[in-house]
């Protein structure tokens, strides 16, 4: 196949309420979709899950358009691409900026699916119908709010809840939540906020049964994540630590953790994301999907990597609506009772809502 044009677009669509992690808050949501055109005019789509500041990686949504006008475009614009997997081959070279190279393949893998007429997660080798799917909660103003919050998503069916904590927002609020949902799946995503020495308190969390802590130390760390992985009844999941397979076969062998979120974007794409899932598989640690607050586009790429067989755990690939007003793609992502049904359609399998992506859309550009 060759893809004979691209289209970037700059879009910004605000949430329906502010998202709230340890490193920052969301409220307008910045990001850039890449669309790929072939000879015959079928077009892939991806989504880039880079931010408008650098505070999850260091990559941001125009760096990741620098790197893909100056760069991945001229690369693989008119190029013969036999397989989508030859994408992040032929990117090999440029070191990180996994995320730039990540929103390339996906449209790449999108539009081979098309091409072949079959979904983009029977192109990967899925095979679920159905996937579980949990729900991310911010840190918020007060305890009693953040109760309110899981038991409407608790009563929606989400099959796990997930709540952000940093210092200050942790043991207590875990502790309320415990008491007031004994027997909800629970978990904690820190987002790289303690340290090591900061490890007494994070064993406290061992009273609350959680089914584990993402990301409790530095973004970049593997190896004080394996000794408190050591000192932890709960296991501990890797979110940012982990950008590549080589990345993911160093934490197992080190013991840095028991269980990986698997993020497209992170780790550059869905050749390597089956590579780091077929590892995990081989090595008996469990995966799930992780989520960017992404809209429709890159969530549809994120249900079609989760029907691979290792993806055992509930994903943040929560419905639509709990996001958007309104989302770019038709159907939305719904999700009924904890469980969302995995399109059979060719390629993404929801249709880009061009009328919608053109209202939230700042500024394109076409290269051919
Ligand atoms: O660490 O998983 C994370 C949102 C923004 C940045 C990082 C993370 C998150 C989430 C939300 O947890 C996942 C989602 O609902 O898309
Ligand atoms: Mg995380």
């Amino acid at each position: 196949m060759k893809v004979t044009e691209v289209l970037l677009r700059h879009m910004k669509m605000r949430m329906k309420a502010p998202f709230t992690t340890s490193f920052g808050t969301f409220q307008d949501k910045e990001f850039l979709l890449l669309e790929a055109k072939d000879e015959n005019g079928l077009s892939g789509w991806g989504e880039s899950v880079a931010f408008h500041s650098p505070w999850y990686n260091e990559e941001t949504l125009k760096t990741n358009w620098h790197m893909l006008e100056d760069f991945i475009i001229p690369d693989l614009l008119n190029k013969e691409i036999r397989h989508p997997d030859e994408v992040s081959e032929k990117l090999s070279y440029i070191r990180k900026n996994n995320m730039a190279k990540s929103a390339f393949e996906g449209a790449v893998w999108d539009l081979y699916a098309k091409q072949q007429g079959i979904s983009l997660a029977k192109a990967l080798g899925g095979t679920a119908s159905n996937i579980e799917v949990g729900i991310s909660i911010g840190i918020q103003d007060t305890v009693a709010v953040l109760l309110k919050l899981i038991e409407e998503h608790v009563n929606e069916g989400y099959k796990r809840i997930k709540v952000k904590i940093k210092p200050g927002w942790d043991v207590d609020v875990m502790r309320e939540i415990r008491k007031h949902f004994p027997d909800v799946q629970l978990m904690a995503d820190a987002n790289s906020a303690y340290r090591l020495e900061d490890i007494e308190l994070l064993k406290q969390l061992d009273e609350f049964d959680l089914m584990m802590i993402e990301q409790p130390l530095a973004s970049d760390d593997i190896i004080d994540h394996a000794t408190l992985q050591r000192e932890l009844k709960t296991p501990v999941c890797l979110d940012e630590s982990i950008h590549s397979y080589e990345d993911a076969r160093k934490a197992i062998e080190l013991g840095s953790c028991k269980i990986i979120n698997i993020k497209i974007g992170r780790v550059g794409g869905l050749t390597e994301s089956r590579r780091i899932h077929d590892l995990c598989q081989e090595r008996g640690i469990p995966v799930w999907c992780g989520g960017m607050l992404e809209s429709g586009i890159g969530r549809a790429h994120n249900i079609a990597l989760t029907t691979l067989s290792n993806f055992v755990m509930p994903g943040d690939t929560a419905a639509s609506s709990r996001y958007w007003e309104k989302d770019l793609i038709k159907p939305e992502v719904t999700v009924d009772n904890g469980m969302i049904r995995v399109p059979e359609k060719a390629g993404l399998g929801y249709e880009p809502d061009l009328e919608t992506i053109k209202q939230f859309t700042v500024s394109e550009k076409s290269y051919s």
